[in-house]
């Protein structure tokens, strides 16, 4: 367990939800202007940046360290270098950049806080409903002020299952997957955000969340939402995952080696 004092921390968590929300508030005025955004390709067609996701990244860098000049932050569009810090924010300005900017409005700020190599603060931040889901290390997970734990689901055949996925991953383990869950009287849903669906996931709206790798950027709050909702998630940072992503998969203590089981290389 890191080192982390409570007053480091406490100061941290407070701050990582007021980033958040002013995040939230800049990417939302993006948002209602999004017909003047000009979509750009990374990777491939489905992977998607605009001057928004930009311009909340460098809002949200300055704000954390103006504030916390000895932390260190790392961000999806910008990149960043962790150095010595002892604390890591890793950031996401939008996660859902195709959602957003085709109007749909499921996409999140997703930011986090590693030190020491532990995931300690998690929050994402949805503005389009006024939600910010948020956990730090021994505190619970909550939306606004509200506790919100895992779903309490004992079988596969209830509720509802989210799932990710990406270009980056092949289809044909998803896909049979996909197949496995249904045959067990499954169902599932995506939304095109990552993050937003795991704090789903951790505020038990959703069974459990599955996808095949995740950057740290939008994989890292669902996890530490999920481990303070009090369900179970796999060892995310394994095998460098903090700096190089990882799968991730998140349930409650019950479902998740049923969940597990289905995939053709378990997890640990
Ligand atoms: P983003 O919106 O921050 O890019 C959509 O399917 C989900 O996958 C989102 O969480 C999205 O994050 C992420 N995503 C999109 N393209 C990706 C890629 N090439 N590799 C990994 N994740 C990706
Ligand atoms: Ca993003």
């Amino acid at each position: 367990m890191s080192s982390a004092t409570l007053t480091e921390l406490e100061a941290r968590y407070q701050f990582a939800c007021e980033v958040a929300r002013a995040a939230g508030s800049r990417a939302m005025s993006w948002y209602q202007q999004r017909n003047q955004l000009v979509a750009e390709y990374k990777k491939d067609l489905q992977d998607l940046v605009s001057e928004a996701d930009r311009n909340v990244e460098e809002l949200i860098r300055h704000l954390i360290l103006e504030r916390f000049p000895e932390d260190a932050v790392i961000g999806e569009e910008s990149g960043g270098d962790a150095g010595q810090a002892r604390f890591i924010w890793v950031v996401d300005p939008i996660d859902g950049t195709s959602n957003f900017l085709s109007g749909l409005h499921n996409w999140c700020v997703a930011l986090a806080i590693v030190c020491e190599g532990e995931p300690v603060i998690g929050v994402v931040c949805d503005p389009n409903h006024q939600e910010i889901f948020h956990a730090c290390r021994g505190k619970g997970a909550w939306m606004n002020e509200q506790r919100i734990r895992a779903h309490s689901a004992g079988q596969l055949s209830q509720g509802l299952f989210g799932l990710g996925c990406s270009t980056s991953q092949p289809a044909a383990p998803l896909l049979d997957f996909i197949s496995a869950l249904l045959q067990q009287g499954g169902m599932f849903i995506r939304n095109g955000s990552g993050a937003l669906m795991s704090a789903w996931a951790a505020a038990g709206r959703l069974t459990g969340y599955y996808e095949a790798r995740m950057q740290p950027w939008d994989g890292l709050p669902g996890i530490v939402l999920m481990r303070e909702a009090g369900g179970e998630t796999n060892r995310y940072e394994q095998n460098n995952g903090l700096t190089q992503g990882n799968p991730v998969l998140l349930a409650n203590a019950t479902l998740w080696p049923q969940i597990n089981a289905l995939l053709a290389e378990p997890l640990t």
